[in-house]
């Protein structure tokens, strides 16, 4: 993916418009069964669906250039997907295995893919701020037209890593999207009982940022508001905050059922007559393609996810030797063999005067 959906060539438009059609509902399908899979114990830790939210991932990925980086939070799956990771290593990355993309050692939350330009993937609520930030200095500093597009939920926006990372891509002017998904709630708290700007994108103008919000739940509006904004970031150096107003259907994470600060008609409200699947399969008969086409599209994409499944339980578990292999910079070794054991922060060779005052 890399172009905007609109083409000048009808049949390539309609083409892409699949193509788009089917990652939305392969992301569907792939939480469906990773909520099935983490109620069967397949899966441990923490998992984030984003079942409802697939127009805004699909749509802001694709307007994303092969050579553009992508960071998010923890609700990472779709992303993940959309940018080409297969629904096989995504999968296998949940079940903790060998044959994920981050080798088994991320877990749900920290999927990742370097090759393809997505750098995770990141647990701590506005952590990948300013992880995203320094990419987009790098890329300054390198001279390169690149582009970072950067998720984050509408609750992450109250942290000093927020402030911090707008007020530098503003003063520095660096290429960087702000990417904030308004699904409306953050771990069960409406955006308006914990925000005093609740309109997300009216906060970039506190660092002089362009803001602007975009209806989430259709593809259409996504892709041209991704596409104008990440092409003004990559070639003006401007960056932005774009705003897109979605709803996730499940829970906070699987444990939640999600229902003990929201009523069960708002979630029918908008899963019943906002869907974006639902609204984009509508376009697609609007415009003239077969049912049998689509429907066809919907069983491939199941399909699948259920050989992803399949792969996954058949990849070994990673070995244990290898479990903290990338986490520290290499050399680093001879500093941790210094270290009291028991004493976090002690070595016992120190690099400064230890007979201090003596
Ligand atoms: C620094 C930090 N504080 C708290 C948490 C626990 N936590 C995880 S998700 C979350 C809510 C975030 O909501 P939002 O940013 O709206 O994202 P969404 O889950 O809606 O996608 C919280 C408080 C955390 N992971 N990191």
């Amino acid at each position: 993916m890399g172009e905007s959906v609109a083409t000048e060539d009808p049949s390539v438009e309609t083409e892409h418009r699949l193509a788009l059609y089917r990652a939305m509902v392969l992301s569907r399908e792939f939480e469906t069964e990773a909520e099935r899979q983490y109620k069967a114990a397949k899966i441990g830790g923490y998992c984030h669906l984003s079942s409802g939210q697939e127009a805004t991932t699909v749509g802001t990925v694709t307007a994303l250039e092969e050579d553009d980086y992508l960071v998010t939070g923890y609700r990472c799956h779709g992303f993940a997907l959309a940018r080409g990771v297969s629904a096989d290593s995504a999968m296998a990355e949940l079940f903790g295995r060998q044959d994920g993309c981050a080798h088994g050692r991320g877990g749900s939350m920290h999927l990742l893919d370097v090759e393809r330009h997505f750098y995770g993937g990141w647990g701590i609520v506005a952590g990948q701020l300013p992880i995203a930030t320094g990419l987009a200095l790098g890329i300054v500093r390198q001279d390169r037209s690149q582009a970072v597009l950067c998720e984050l939920g509408e609750g992450a926006v109250n942290m000093g890593a927020w402030h911090e990372s707008l007020n530098l891509a503003s003063l520095w002017k660096l290429p960087v999207v702000f990417l904030a998904v308004n699904n409306e709630y953050g771990m069960g708290t409406a955006v308006d009982r914990a925000s005093a700007e609740p309109e997300v994108f009216r906060r970039a103008s506190a660092h002089r940022m362009h803001g602007e919000r975009v209806d989430g739940n259709d593809l259409d509006a996504v892709v041209e508001a991704a596409t104008r904004l990440l092409t003004l970031a990559r070639e003006e150096r401007e960056p932005a905050v774009l705003e897109a107003v979605t709803y996730r259907y499940r829970g906070h994470s699987v444990a939640d059922a999600g229902l003990a600060y929201r009523t069960k008609d708002e979630i029918a409200e908008w899963s019943g007559n906002r869907d974006p699947i639902e609204l984009e399969r509508s376009r697609l008969l609007e415009a003239g393609v077969a049912a049998g086409e689509i429907e066809a599209i919907e069983d491939d994409a199941r399909e699948e996810v259920k050989r992803a499944v399949e792969f996954a339980e058949a990849s070994p578990e990673p070995a244990l030797d290898g479990l903290a292999r990338g986490m520290h910079a290499p050399g680093s070794e001879a500093q941790f063999a210094g270290m009291r054991a028991g004493s976090p922060f002690g070595e016992e060779t120190l690099t400064f005067d230890a007979g201090l005052g003596s």
